[in-house]
């Protein structure tokens, strides 16, 4: 019966793809995320996010003028960021890193590493 033993033929290769589904699971088991910053409007939106260590910032321009990612502490600076343009950071470990735009100081925001998921 074919019908039947179709399903048994697969098995075999059921096993190795969640072997292989299981490899590339990170060690922890939790999976680090990408959250998004818009920059428009002459603003970072949102201007706060909260994530975890090892998570990824990822900041896009879309307003028509250039502007930067400036870590008001150092640390980190994406220099001059085109519209259009993507600037992304990977943040090891907690804490509150505050930023700004270097050209135009009244842009701010935070990003707010908390502890392990
Ligand atoms: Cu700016």
């Amino acid at each position: 019966m074919s019908a039947r033993a179709a399903p048994l033929a697969l098995a075999p290769l059921l096993a190795i793809l969640v072997l292989a589904v299981l490899a590339l699971a990170p060690a922890g088991g939790a999976r680090a995320a990408t959250v998004r910053v818009r920059i428009a409007g002459y603003a970072f939106v949102p201007a706060r996010v909260h994530i975890h260590p090892g998570d990824t910032v990822v900041w896009t321009n879309r307003d028509p003028a250039t502007h930067t990612v400036t870590a008001l502490a150092g640390g980190f600076d994406s220099g001059a960021l085109g519209p259009g343009r993507s600037y992304r950071r990977v943040f090891p470990a907690a804490g509150s890193f505050a930023y700004r735009c270097a050209l135009h100081p009244e842009m701010r925001g935070v990003v707010i590493v908390g502890a392990p998921p």
